[in-house]
C-alpha cells in the first residue's frame, strides 16, 4: 500500500484520536441523558449509514438530468427518489431537496418571491417564531421590512384577527406561518385566507411539526401554502438538512434560487439520508410513532401541571410543552443548567411577554420526539415530570441532582438505542 492509501484506510479512532474520543463522550451523553430538546431526535441507523456514506465524495451541481459534472448517473437517481418521496409524503406539486439547513430553506422560499425592501409578516421570535422569521441580526431582518404578529395575552395562542389586521395594514409580500416554540396546532387554512385576501404569498415553516404532519397527527400545511419549508432532523427523524415544497407555478424559480442562487454543490449523502427518512416516515410504523409523540407530550404536560407548573397556553396539541417557570422562582437559564446536571437535557426559551432577557428567559421548552424514539410511553413521561419537579424544587441541592441523574440513566438503560453502534 502507498502512504496515501494507508491514510485513507485508517479508522477514525486511529486517524484522529481527539475527535474520536469526543464522539465517544457524546455517545455516552446521549446514552445516559433524557433528551427533551423539542427540535432533536434519534435518527434511524439507516439514515446515519446513508449520511456517512461514500456519497460525500461526489459533486453534482444542478438538478437530475441537468448536472454540471460527469459520473452523476447514480446520485441523480438518488435525488430523483428523494424528490418523489417528499412530494408523495406531503402531497406537494414540487420539491427541492437540496437546502442544507432550515434557514437556507426559508431563504430559498423568500428569495424566490421577495426583493430587498419588501415586507414580510411573521411570528415574533419571543412569542414562538424563529430567527429566520425576521430577527434584526438575521438576513431577514437586514433585507426586509418586518411586521410581526404574536399571541393573544390571555389565551397565549395565535391571534388570527391580529394577523389579518396587520396583513391588511402592511400588505406583506410574504406571510410566514410556523414556529419554533408554539405548543398549539396552527390553522393553515386561516393563514391562507388572510394571504389570499391581502395578495400575499404564504410560506409555512413546518420544521418542528413535519413528522407529525407525515404521521397524520397534525394538519398538513401543503394544500394551503404556496411554499412549505422544513428541516428533516426534528420530528421527521431524518438527517440534518432541509427541503422546500411549492406549487408548480413557483417550481422553476425556486430551483433557480437554490442553485445557482444560494447554494453550490448539494450534499448528496444528506440527500440520500433524506430519501431514506421520507421512505420511513411514509410507513405505518411512523404513524404509530407520531401518535405516541403526541400522547407523550400530553402526558408530560399533564403530569407537570399536576405538579404545579404553568404550561404556556394551558397545554399542548403537538410534541412540545412550554413551561412558565416564574412561579417556581427560577429562570429558564438556571433551570436548563440544573436539569442538565441531573441528566435531563432541555432548553431555556422565552415565553410570551417574557420579562427576562432572551439569554435568560422565564421559560423552558420540552419536547417528546426523542424520548418517544427510544420507546418511552406515558408512564415514563410521569417519571420524567417527577424528576423535573424534584430538581427544580431544590435547584441548589447537588444530592438531588446526583440522585435524579442516576435514576434517569437507569430509565434510559431500559430503552437502549443503537445497540450495535
Ligand atoms: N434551533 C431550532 C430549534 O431548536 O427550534 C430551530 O432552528
Amino acid at each position: 500500500m502507498t502512504y496515501c492509501n494507508e491514510i485513507l484506510e485508517l479508522p477514525l479512532a486511529q486517524a484522529d484520536h481527539e475527535i474520536s474520543g469526543l464522539i465517544d463522550d457524546e455517545r455516552e451523553r446521549q446514552r445516559t441523558h433524557i433528551e427533551l430538546i423539542a427540535s432533536e431526535n434519534f435518527v434511524p441507523r439507516a439514515v446515519m449509514e446513508a449520511q456517512g456514506s461514500i456519497l460525500t465524495n461526489k459533486y453534482a451541481e444542478g438538478y437530475p438530468h441537468k448536472k454540471y459534472y460527469g459520473g452523476c448517473e447514480f446520485v441523480e437517481k438518488i435525488e430523483e427518489i428523494a424528490i418523489e418521496r417528499a412530494k408523495k409524503l406531503f402531497g406537494a406539486e414540487h420539491a427541492n431537496v437540496q437546502p442544507h439547513a432550515g434557514t437556507t430553506a426559508n431563504q430559498a422560499a423568500y428569495f424566490t418571491v421577495m426583493k430587498p425592501g419588501d415586507t414580510m409578516l411573521a411570528m415574533k421570535l419571543d412569542q414562538g417564531g424563529h430567527l429566520s422569521h425576521g430577527h434584526p441580526l438575521n438576513f431577514t431582518g437586514m433585507l426586509y421590512k418586518i411586521v410581526s404578529y404574536g399571541v393573544d395575552r390571555e389565551t397565549e395562542t395565535i391571534d388570527y384577527d391580529d394577523v389579518a389586521s396587520l396583513a391588511r395594514k402592511s400588505r406583506p409580500k410574504v406571510i410566514v406561518a410556523g414556529a419554533s416554540a408554539y405548543p398549539r396546532s396552527i390553522d393553515f387554512a386561516r393563514f391562507r385566507k388572510i394571504a389570499d385576501e391581502t395578495g400575499a404569498v404564504l410560506v409555512t415553516d413546518m420544521a418542528h411539526i413535519a413528522g407529525l404532519v407525515a404521521g397524520g397527527v397534525h394538519e398538513n400545511p401543503t394544500p394551503h401554502s404556496h411554499f412549505v419549508t422544513s428541516t428533516t432532523q426534528k420530528s421527521l427523524r431524518g438527517p440534518r438538512g432541509a427541503f422546500v415544497l411549492c406549487t408548480e407555478e413557483h417550481a422553476a424559480a425556486l430551483d433557480r434560487t437554490v442553485f445557482p442562487g444560494i447554494q453550490g454543490g448539494p450534499l448528496l449523502q444528506a440527500i440520500a439520508a433524506k430519501a431514506v427518512c421520507f421512505k420511513l416516515a411514509g410507513e405505518p410504523e411512523f404513524k404509530i410513532y407520531a401518535e405516541q409523540v403526541i400522547k407523550n407530550a400530553a402526558a408530560l404536560g399533564l403530569a407537570l401541571r399536576e405538579r404545579g407548573f404553568r404550561l404556556v397556553s394551558g397545554g399542548t396539541d403537538n410534541h412540545m410543552v412550554l413551561l412558565d417557570l416564574r412561579s417556581r422562582r427560577i429562570t429558564g437559564k438556571a433551570a436548563e443548567r440544573v436539569l442538565e446536571e441531573a441528566g435531563i437535557t432541555s432548553n431555556k426559551n422565552a415565553i410570551p411577554f417574557d420579562p427576562e432577557k432572551p439569554a435568560v428567559t422565564s421559560g423552558l421548552r420540552l419536547g417528546s420526539a426523542a424520548v418517544t424514539s427510544r420507546g418511552m410511553k406515558e408512564g415514563e413521561m410521569k417519571e420524567i415530570a417527577r424528576a423535573i419537579d424534584e430538581v427544580l424544587s431544590s435547584p441548589e441541592d447537588a444530592m438531588t441532582a446526583r440522585r435524579v441523574r442516576s435514576r434517569m440513566a437507569d430509565l434510559n438503560a431500559a430503552f437502549q438505542l443503537y445497540k450495535s453502534l
